[in-house]
Formats: structure tokens, sequence, C-alpha cells
């Protein structure tokens, strides 16, 4: 038996490259109408210090459909990689205790192997040899409101840059050791 198809089929089987060919310049026409589309704006951000005082670089959390965006952009830190957290408290004076524990430490655990993680964990961020560090992270721990769950909750959130990585693990903090840098969250 033949493996050619009978004639009157040809004709649609040469045909459907093209309209699949269509049908994906079609679907791809949205995608790249929304990238004329302007981002959201930060919805809050923190302006980063070092213990000296001295401003390192923002970090910005800007809400999505599928999550909140933190985009940092920091230098004068030292080259490698350093835990960052969101901290319970909107204050980094007299020092940076002054920011507490993790944000929502309550009844969860610290690292990626906890039933319940802290609302305030981030992924490690890497400077480089000139200490500069950019970096983005999608979190859906935490809200853009003053909720129990939201940066903007009563008492305020403060960002932690840590001098050693978190290594996802440790009580109760990932044994980041020391707080270089702080910096409260507000709204712009
Ligand atoms: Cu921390």
């Amino acid at each position: 038996m033949s493996c050619t198809p009978p004639r009157h089929l040809r004709r649609h089987l040469a045909l459907a490259p093209a309209l699949l060919l269509a049908g994906l310049s079609l679907a791809a026409a949205p995608a790249l109408a929304q990238q004329s589309v302007p981002a959201p704006a930060p919805a809050a951000q923190a302006a980063i210090v070092d213990a000296q005082g001295k401003p390192l670089g923002t970090v910005t959390f800007t809400k999505f459909p599928h999550g909140i965006l933190v985009h940092g952009q920091l230098e004068g830190l030292p080259p490698g990689w350093h835990g960052i957290h969101i901290h319970e408290n909107g204050a980094c004076t007299p020092d940076f205790k002054a920011a507490g524990g993790h944000f929502g430490a309550q009844g969860s655990k610290h690292g990626l192997e906890a039933e319940h993680m802290h609302y305030g964990e981030l992924p490690n961020i890497w400077a480089n040899e000139a200490g500069k560090a950019g970096f983005e992270a999608i979190t859906h721990m935490v809200s853009l409101t003053d909720g129990a769950d939201g940066l903007f909750k009563q008492g305020g959130t403060a960002i932690i840059i840590h001098a050693q990585p978190d290594d996802y693990l440790s009580q109760p903090a990932g044994n980041s050791g020391d707080r270089l840098a702080c910096g409260i969250i507000k709204k712009p």
C-alpha cells in the first residue's frame, strides 16, 4: 500500500504549514504590541545605606499579576554573595538591629526546605569585583498593602543586606552574618 495521500488530501496537507505560520504570526502580534506598554511604576522602594549612612542604591517593589518584582541596583558592597531579606520593622537606626528579625517569621521557619517560609525571604545577591550588584527576583510571599503580609503593615518593614550568603537552611536567618546595609521600605 502506498504512503502517498489521496490526491484530494495533498492540497490540504501542503496548506497546513502555511496556516501554521499564519497562526504563529497572528499569535506573535499581541506580544509585540505589549512591549510598547510601559511597565507599572514601583509601589514601594527602599533607599539602602551602609552602617556609616552612605547611600548604596535603591531596591524597588513592583506589583505584576503574577507576583511582586524586586529590583535592586547597589554599589559599595564587598565582592561576592550576600543574603538579602525583608525584616520585620521599618527601622534602621540606631543600628541595623532595629530592623528586627525576618518579616513574617512567626509560626514559620527559615529556608527553602521549610513548609512555611518567612515572608521576607529573598534569593542571595552577588556583587562584582567593583562591589556593584544588579538583581531581580519575584516574590509571592508579601503584598504591597498594610495587611499582615504587607510591606506597609503597622510599624513598616526594611530591607537588610548581610555580609555572608544565606544558606537557605540554618535557623533563624540562614547563617548570613552581619548586617551590612539597611533601607526602610516606603511608598515612592
Ligand atoms: Cu536578614
